[in-house]
């Protein structure tokens, strides 16, 4: 009965036609175009032999964050799954489940048939060597790639499933070492017609909190940039859920790809104003290089991103051994205020430098 329900969760891709402004906050809104696309100079099919921080990492100070961090912690990505042969995830993804077939193993079943989820895991944990990119809380993190989505979305019942499974991690107990610290889902869709799949992934998610692990969840990307156009999503709407919008860099009338302090910080039309206390954090979400399926990096944009960039942080801090809501609220205390309601950026940009002490 698996597909009763007959809809699907819509995945935060890469928005790769879809024109858009900035946020309506400042006088003059120009209309800036998202490609998705490898940008030019990087190593895009066959690996490269430099590594490059994307421009989310300098900007939150991943690095700072992670020299103050001890530990390691694990991640579960609930996504597309995770191409665990990627050269810059090596030793990286440490068990892999198919919430779609109910099977264990790194195999077929859990393979990335989209490119989407690497993209995510590589966000919080390629690895600092010489190639590709460097995740935020590299060195500090195992993913557990729990593949819950096809390209062409996924199941309400497989998702829920999907938490509970994190949450358990590998030996299926919950309450143990190897559980997940940390849930994170780039994913999400409008279920505000269903509320009892609304609790179902709430019950799911109070299982999850009450096992010790964070939840993190894209806010969604059918923002308008017309104020009080609030959208609707879920699990980004569950309680207990850190919820994340996503913002840019912006200089010269268009979003930038490398920030050198100069840059305003700037929230793409896309990301999602939501009711009141949804939004927890925002982070960087627009024009991210991350690790491309089958090798090298690529270009993605979304709410899809800034969700594995703050599920890093609440890593790094669990790994320092704080504890769920201890972690994100260090993250709201500590977060940048770009001045936008609360609706859509929550307490601001997250500051992994200021954050992770
Ligand atoms: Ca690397
Ligand atoms: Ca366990
Ligand atoms: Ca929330």
């Amino acid at each position: 009965m698996k597909k009763l329900l007959g809809f699907t969760i819509i995945f935060m891709f890469a928005l790769s036609t879809v024109s858009l402004a900035i946020a309506a906050n400042i006088d003059v809104i120009p209309r800036v175009e998202l490609l998705k696309g490898k940008p030019p100079g990087k190593g895009g099919g066959g690996g490269s032999t430099t590594q490059t921080a994307d421009w989310g990492y300098v900007r939150i100070g991943a690095a700072e964050a992670r020299s103050r961090t001890t530990g390691v912690v694990q991640v579960a990505v609930l996504d597309t799954g995770v191409d665990f042969n990627h050269p810059d995830l090596a030793g990286v993804v440490t068990w892999c489940y198919s919430a779609i077939k109910r099977t264990t193993g790194c195999d077929r079943n859990t393979a990335d048939d989209d490119g989407h989820g690497t993209h995510v895991a590589g966000i919080i944990a390629a690895l600092d060597n010489s190639q590709d990119t460097v995740g935020a809380a590299a060195g500090h993190v195992e993913i557990y790639n729990i593949k819950v989505l096809s390209k062409r979305g996924g199941d309400w019942n497989d998702l829920a499933h999907a938490i509970r499974v994190a949450a358990e991690g590998p030996d299926g107990v919950l309450g143990t070492s190897d559980d997940a610290e940390v849930i994170s889902m780039s994913l999400g869709g409008d279920i505000s017609s269903f509320p009892d799949i609304q609790q179902m992934l709430q019950d799911a998610i109070d299982y999850a909190r009450s096992g010790g692990s964070a939840v993190v969840a894209a806010a969604g990307n059918e923002g308008t940039c017309q104020a009080g156009d609030v959208q609707h999503s879920w699990p980004a709407e569950n309680n207990g859920v850190i919820t994340v919008g996503a913002t840019g860099i912006y200089a010269n009338g268009a979003f930038q790809r490398e920030y050198t302090g100069t840059e305003q910080d700037v929230m793409p039309c896309f990301s999602n104003e939501m009711p009141p206390g949804v939004v927890d954090v925002s982070a960087p979400g627009v024009y991210i290089t991350s690790l491309k399926k089958g090798g090298g990096v690529t270009e993605m944009s979304g709410t899809s991103m800034a969700t594995p960039y703050t599920s890093a942080i609440v890593a790094l801090l669990m790994a320092n051994g704080f504890s769920a809501d201890q972690a994100l609220n260090r993250l709201k205390q500590t977060a940048i205020d770009m001045g936008y309601p609360s609706t859509l950026q929550g307490a601001g940009l997250i500051d992994a430098a200021a954050a992770v002490q």
